[in-house]
């Protein structure tokens, strides 16, 4: 495939044998046309994120960070994480409810973008271990648009919870 614009795919499940779904989804997106896989951080169990704070007591997630080459939009690309999210039994009923998938797209190039159906780079990664600690090692040069580097994020959200 012809050279493409760099997307970061988020995958995170705590519901159902997250491991296998993961792996599933992670192939079913590598064999899409039009994108390519360039590395992958094997997944981290980290607990469950709820609005009002972190729950010890929800199943935790399995979470991994994908980086892909793509010749698709972002839109389009988008459209790909949502049909493999409904294939895997995906249902939206809570905001950040318990999921058997959900793939977020973390960044798209250096696009940036104010949607509310597909904001780049997603609002909230750069305060996000679980996006942000696999994201480094499939990526140790990483940046966020408009953050600067991964490691450097990383760094500073462990001192704060120091
Ligand atoms: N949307 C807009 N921008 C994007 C983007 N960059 N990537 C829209 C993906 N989707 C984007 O998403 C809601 C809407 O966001 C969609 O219509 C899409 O067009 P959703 O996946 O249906 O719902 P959600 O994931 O519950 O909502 P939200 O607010 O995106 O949740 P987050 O921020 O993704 O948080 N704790 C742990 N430990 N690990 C996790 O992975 N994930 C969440 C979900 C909460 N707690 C977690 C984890
Ligand atoms: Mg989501």
């Amino acid at each position: 495939m012809s050279a493409g614009v760099t997307a970061v795919v988020a995958f995170g499940a705590n519901l159902g044998d997250r491991a296998a779904t993961i792996q599933a989804a992670a192939d079913e997106l590598a064999a899409t046309d039009g994108v390519e896989l360039v590395a992958m951080a094997p997944p981290i169990e980290t607990p469950a994120v709820r609005p009002y704070g972190v729950d010890r007591d929800a199943p935790a997630y399995l979470n991994t960070v994908a980086v892909y080459e793509t010749t698709l939009g972002a839109r389009e690309l988008l459209d790909v994480l949502h049909r493999i999210e409904d294939a895997h039994g995906r249902t939206r009923t809570e905001r950040w409810g318990d999921r058997t998938l959900d793939l977020d797209l973390i960044a798209f190039g250096d696009l940036v973008k104010d949607d509310p159906e597909l904001t780049l780079p997603h609002p909230r990664a750069h305060e996000r271990d679980f996006v942000l600690r696999p994201w480094l090692v499939a990526d140790p040069l990483a940046e966020l648009p408009g953050h600067g580097s991964v490691e450097q994020l990383l760094a500073e959200l462990d001192g704060g919870a120091a």
